[in-house]
C-alpha cells in the first residue's frame, strides 16, 4: 500500500461516522490539530543549493482558473512555492484547450525546471508533455492523463469522491427515485466520478437517471441552473440530483430554491469552498452533501512533487488524495463556516506526508 493509499485508509477509519449517509455529523469540535493524527516526520536534509538561491522556476500551466475549486488550489500552489523559494510562473487557458496546448510549448521551450500540467484535455496536452519529457523537464500532471509514466500522475480519489456523494444519496432515497445527474464528458475527474455513477446505476435499479445535463464554462453555475430548471419542470417527480464539481452543485442548488422545491429535491456534489459552505448551511438548502479535498492542500502537493523532482528525490509515480465526506448536518452541527474551520474539524484533509519534501520550508 503506497502512503497516499495509507493516508486514505486512515481517513476513512477517522470519518467512519460521518461517510455513510445525510444523517452523520462531523466531529461536533475540532479535535486535535492536523498534525497529531498524522505524524510528519521533520524534515531534516538540507535545502538543495538551487532552491535556497532561489533559481528554481517552476511552470504551472493551468487549462482552467475561474472557479472556488481554482481559485483555492492556486492559493495553495503559491503558498507552497513561497515556502520553498520557489518562482512559480503561472498560465491559463481559460477553458481553451489550444491555448493550454501552446502555454505548455512555451513552458518547454522557456527550460522551466519543472512543469505542473493542471486539467487539461489528454490529446491535446500529451504532445507537449512528450516533448518535455525529451527534453528532460520534470513534470507533474494534475487530473489529466499524461500518456507517460515518466511524469507524475496527481489526482483525488475520485472513485471514491463519487462514492461517498452516492453513498448519502442512497442513505437518503433507500435507493430508489428519480435523479437528475450533471456530467460533462472530456475532463478526466468527472470521466472518473462517471465509471462510478454508471456502476451505481447498474448496483441500484431502483435509481432512474431521468435527464443528464452539464456544461463547462467560465459561468458554469449559471448554466447549469438554467439547465437543471428545465430538467426539474420537465421531470416533477425528481427526488436527488447528483452534481459531482461544486460549480454544478451550486447551479443546480440555485434552481432547485427559485423553482421552491428545496423540502423535495436534494442535491449530492463534490468539492468544497467557504463560498460552498455558506450554500450548503443557509436555511433549507438543498445541498446536503459533497465529498472533498481540501484544494489547496492538493495545489500543495503539486508544488512539493515537482520541486521533489527538481531536487533528484524520489517520488510515487502516481499520488491520489483521499476526500471526506462532508454533510450539511455536520456543518450545521459543529457550526462550521468555512474552509479554515473545515481542516481543523476534518484533519484527515491536510496530508502533509504525501509527497513530503525533506529539507525545512520556510
Ligand atoms: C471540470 S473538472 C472539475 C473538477 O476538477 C477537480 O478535480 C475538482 O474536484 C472539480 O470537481
Amino acid at each position: 500500500m503506497n502512503l497516499a493509499r495509507l493516508v486514505g485508509a486512515v481517513a476513512l477509519l477517522a470519518l467512519a461516522g460521518c461517510s455513510q449517509g445525510t444523517p452523520a455529523a462531523a466531529p461536533s469540535a475540532p479535535s486535535a490539530p492536523p498534525s497529531s493524527s498524522s505524524p510528519v516526520a521533520v524534515p531534516t536534509g538540507a535545502v538543495p543549493a538551487e532552491f535556497a538561491a532561489g533559481n528554481v522556476r517552476i511552470a504551472l500551466v493551468r487549462q482552467l482558473s475561474s472557479g472556488d475549486y481554482f481559485e483555492q488550489w492556486l492559493a495553495g500552489a503559491q503558498a507552497e512555492a513561497e515556502a520553498l523559494n520557489v518562482k512559480l510562473e503561472v498560465s491559463s487557458g481559460d477553458g481553451n484547450n489550444d491555448k493550454q496546448a501552446l502555454n505548455l510549448e512555451q513552458a518547454v521551450t522557456a527550460k522551466a525546471d519543472a512543469i505542473i500540467v493542471d486539467h487539461g484535455f489528454a490529446q491535446t496536452v500529451q504532445p507537449a508533455i512528450k516533448k518535455a519529457v525529451a527534453a528532460k523537464v520534470p513534470l507533474v500532471a494534475f487530473d489529466v492523463d499524461p500518456g507517460t509514466p515518466e511524469a507524475v500522475a496527481l489526482t483525488q480519489d475520485d472513485h471514491q469522491i463519487a462514492e461517498q456523494a452516492l453513498g448519502a444519496l442512497k442513505a437518503d432515497t433507500g435507493g430508489s427515485g428519480e435523479v437528475v445527474y450533471v456530467y460533462v464528458a472530456g475532463f478526466a475527474p468527472l470521466d472518473r466520478r462517471n465509471e462510478t455513477w454508471e456502476q451505481f446505476k447498474r448496483d441500484n435499479p431502483g435509481i432512474k437517471q431521468v435527464a443528464q445535463i452539464g456544461v463547462v464554462n467560465s459561468s458554469t453555475a449559471a448554466a447549469v441552473a438554467d439547465q437543471a430548471k428545465a430538467a426539474l419542470q420537465a421531470h416533477p417527480g425528481v427526488k436527488a440530483i447528483f452534481a459531482p464539481y461544486d460549480e454544478f452543485a451550486k447551479g443546480a442548488a440555485l434552481a432547485v430554491k427559485e423553482l421552491g422545491l428545496a423540502g423535495q429535491v436534494k442535491i449530492y456534489g463534490a468539492d468544497v469552498s467557504t463560498a460552498d459552505i455558506g450554500v450548503m448551511t443557509e436555511p433549507n438548502s438543498p445541498w446536503v452533501a459533497t465529498s472533498a479535498t481540501d484544494p489547496a492542500n492538493v495545489g500543495r502537493i503539486a508544488v512539493r512533487a515537482a520541486a521533489l523532482l527538481v531536487a533528484g528525490e524520489q517520488v510515487d509515480r502516481a499520488l491520489t488524495v483521499p476526500p471526506s465526506l462532508i454533510t450539511q448536518k455536520g456543518l450545521r452541527d459543529a457550526g462550521i463556516t468555512g474552509v479554515e474551520q473545515l481542516t481543523r474539524a476534518f484533519p484527515a484533509l491536510t496530508t502533509p506526508e504525501v509527497a513530503r519534501v525533506p529539507w525545512p520550508a520556510s
